[in-house]
């Protein structure tokens, strides 16, 4: 084995970030539709888990912002003229449309695609497939600028292994990594894979969710299985519980959690939880000759709903350096909900999660993105860790650079209608450009 760490690269908001209400099936998202968001104090909150992680000794990088308004979309939709032009235009005649060319959501990097690392691939190497996002169109159009920002700061070659987002629209809509788990004895050991669909074709027969949709398809996940090259007896997958996803829950990592040899999970996570519990505890001691601990949390403890409201399971769970063992990065929405945080502290006191620090995401999680949303992450060996690029990490180097930068470029007020103020398209550009050199990476936007 060759030892390997997990490492978390994290979505930096982009100077977009605002409530548009885009996500039907997303509590937060609808709930907060046109309220005024602050992206300076988003991006600061980010930035602040980001460099939490990093000083408590865990490998931490970032990943840009994508550029909005997207304007090669709105132009492959017709629209013509200059930006400001366009703009204008789309904004008073389209307005749904204008925000979702608008929306920063590319923060929620755990929908940027699926990894599999080279200690369970075929080939060795590490394997990316960007997520093509079918579901939401302001999500949807994601997927060209990730897969270009994957190839710039994994290099493709004999290490990193780039495949295209999935072709075949709905029947293959796939959400990326918020919907994969990978457990594992040690992160540079062979693992196992734990796939969770919402819905599969309409000859399967699966009840499905009746209020809200179900975004990711089983043959989407068994699709990125195959393509990262993880061999069927590494995978499994299981359904997403209709009636969790009618209840908010629209991707799977709102309802369980994994690391290493541990699962978080609700008790109504999935369709026969218990079925798919005991079925993943055997595969996981057959693939990685270890026991597999599963912590389950009754309805009776918390519900549906305040799991959706606090966001308890998109919590992070990792490993800290140093035999200190597991920690939660819990949401601090969670710290003020009497009952979830009383099970926090019981779930601390009895192991192997051995600590838990909360942190303010309030900017993100007013769109349904937690701690967990925020992040991608990946397990490289050190060999695979020494070709990405050093300015994309978050160490006291670095740190203070971004934060002075976000100071600079970000508003602190942003509402619907300022998305098409021309002055501020031109804050936006000039802000990203100015993040690329300051990250040390190529130019990877458009308009560079
Ligand atoms: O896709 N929200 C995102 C939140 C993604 C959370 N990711 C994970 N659970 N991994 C979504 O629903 C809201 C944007 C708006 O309404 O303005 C939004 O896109």
């Amino acid at each position: 084995m060759t030892p390997a760490v997990e490492i978390n690269f994290d979505g930096l908001v982009g100077p977009t970030h605002n409530y548009a209400g885009l996500s039907y099936g997303n509590e937060a998202s609808l709930k907060n539709r046109a309220s005024v968001s602050n992206p300076r104090r988003a991006a600061l909150q980010g930035l602040a888990k980001m460099k939490a992680l990093a000083d408590l000794g865990l490998p931490q990088g970032l990943l840009p912002p994508h550029d909005r308004p997207a304007f090669g979309f709105l132009r492959h939709l017709g629209f013509s003229g200059t930006d400001t032009e366009i703009a204008i235009r789309v904004a008073g005649e389209f307005p749904e449309l204008f925000a979702s060319a608008s929306s920063a959501s590319a923060m929620w990097v755990a929908n940027a695609g699926t990894v599999a690392s080279s200690a369970d691939t075929l080939d060795e190497r590490v394997h990316f497939t960007p997520a093509n996002l079918t579901s939401k169109v302001h999500r949807a159009i994601e997927s060209d600028q990730t897969s270009r920002t994957f190839r710039e700061i994994f290099p493709p070659g004999a290490i990193f292994a780039h495949h295209p987002p999935l072709a075949g629209g709905d029947a293959f809509a796939d959400e990326g990594a918020a919907n994969h788990t990978r457990f594992c004895p040690e992160y540079g050991q062979g693992g196992f894979h734990f796939f969770v669909y919402g819905r599969s074709g309409p000859e399967s027969g699966d009840q499905v969710p009746t209020r809200y949709p179900a975004r990711q398809s089983r043959e989407a996940s068994e699709a990125v299985a195959r393509l990262n090259q993880l061999e069927p007896d590494r995978i499994f997958l299981a359904r997403q519980n209709p009636i969790a996803i009618d209840a908010g829950v629209f991707h799977n990592d709102v309802i369980s959690v994994g690391n290493e040899n541990v699962l978080l999970h609700h008790e109504d996570a999935f369709v026969d939880t218990a079925g798919v519990v005991g079925e993943l505890k055997e595969h996981y001691r057959r693939i990685c000759d270890d026991e597999m601990v599963a912590i389950e949390v009754p309805s009776s403890r918390v519900s549906l709903a305040t799991a959706v409201r606090t966001y308890l399971f998109n919590s992070q769970l990792v490993t800290r350096p140093n035999g200190e063992g597991m920690l939660l990065i819990a949401p601090s929405e969670c710290g003020e909900d009497a009952a979830v945080s009383e099970f926090i502290d019981e779930l601390v006191a009895s192991g192997p999660v051995r600590a838990v620090r909360y942190f303010d995401l309030r900017e993100s999680m007013r769109n349904g993105g937690g701690p967990a949303c925020l992040r991608f992450r990946m397990v490289l060996t050190d060999e695979q860790r020494a070709v990405v690029s050093p300015g994309v990490m978050i160490n006291d180097a670095t740190y203070p650079g971004l934060v002075a930068w976000v100071e600079r470029h970000y508003r602190d007020h942003l509402s619907i209608d300022d998305l098409a103020d021309p002055a501020f398209l031109l804050e936006c550009r000039t802000a990203l450009d100015e993040l690329t050199h300051l990250m040390g990476i190529g130019s990877i936007y458009g308009f560079q």
